[in-house]
């Protein structure tokens, strides 16, 4: 199992901010949520040590809206107070902020727009809606049509190219979670139908910090089954 780098609860209304003297980045979190996780990811990529504040998106405190007036996760703050929100913002800020630390977006204007308009491209295909656990036959359609054109427009090793890049760290948490999805509602992910897909993501789970940022399958199921039983519990496998 991946060790756990959040082991606290989200913090709800009335809960105090918690203060770190450590001197890292404070990423505030949700866990299972694919724009958190990105965050993460890549900041375990280039190996940047963190801090984790989960936050409880359906009761957040009263503070968190200085953080991100959105209210919205993920949302990165640096030491001196400095604060960075929205997911593919922050994204870019951590690898221009530390590009020497394994660089992964190139320095050219266009492929650097050309790697950002495919992670929209792949995240808009692969579309998603929850209703699909609760067995919406239209949602599990538009899942499956999403996956075959994924699957069409997937030409490399990499989203990326050859090597991981940007993009197949920026996408990555919307497919670590089929699995878990296929099992509660047995949509058509297979290696006949996706065999490049499947290959990638196999590829994506050799890399240490893809590895060490996923979730436990069995903990991601316990909370797919609590959000499709209406009683959506994000501290599955937490500690208060
Ligand atoms: N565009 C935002 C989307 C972030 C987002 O929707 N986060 C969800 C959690 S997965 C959230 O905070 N939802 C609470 C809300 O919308 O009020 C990003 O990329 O960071």
């Amino acid at each position: 199992m991946a060790p756990k780098q959040d082991s606290i609860i989200h913090l709800r209304a009335g809960s105090t901010q918690p203060k770190f003297d450590n001197g890292y980045l404070t990423v505030y979190s949700l866990r299972f949520s694919p724009f958190s996780e990105r965050v993460r990811l890549l900041l375990n990529y280039k190996q940047i040590p963190f801090n984790i504040v989960n936050i409880h998106i359906r009761d957040r405190p009263e503070w968190y809206y200085k953080k991100n007036p959105l209210g919205k996760v993920p949302c990165l703050e640096e030491p001196d107070g400095s604060i960075v929100y929205e997911s593919l913002v922050v994204a870019e800020y951590i690898e221009d902020r530390y590009h020497d630390q394994r660089p992964l977006l190139p320095a050219d204007p266009y492929q650097r727009a050309v790697q950002k308009q495919l992670i929209e491209l792949v995240i808009g295909t692969a579309s998603y809606n929850h209703t699909v656990l609760e067995g919406n036959p239209d949602a599990k359609k538009t899942v499956e049509g999403g996956l075959d054109k994924v699957e069409e427009l997937l030409q490399t090793d990499y989203w990326s190219g050859g090597e991981c890049g940007f993009v197949d760290l920026m996408v990555w948490p919307w497919f670590e979670r089929l699995p878990a999805i296929q099992r509660i509602a047995a949509i058509r992910f297979s290696p006949e139908h996706h065999p490049k897909i499947l290959a990638w993501m196999d590829r994506m789970l050799t890399i240490p910090a893809v590895k060490m940022t996923a979730y436990d399958t069995e903990e991601r199921l316990a909370f797919l089954e609590s959000r499709k039983a209406g009683a959506i519990n994000f501290d599955v496998g937490l500690q208060s």
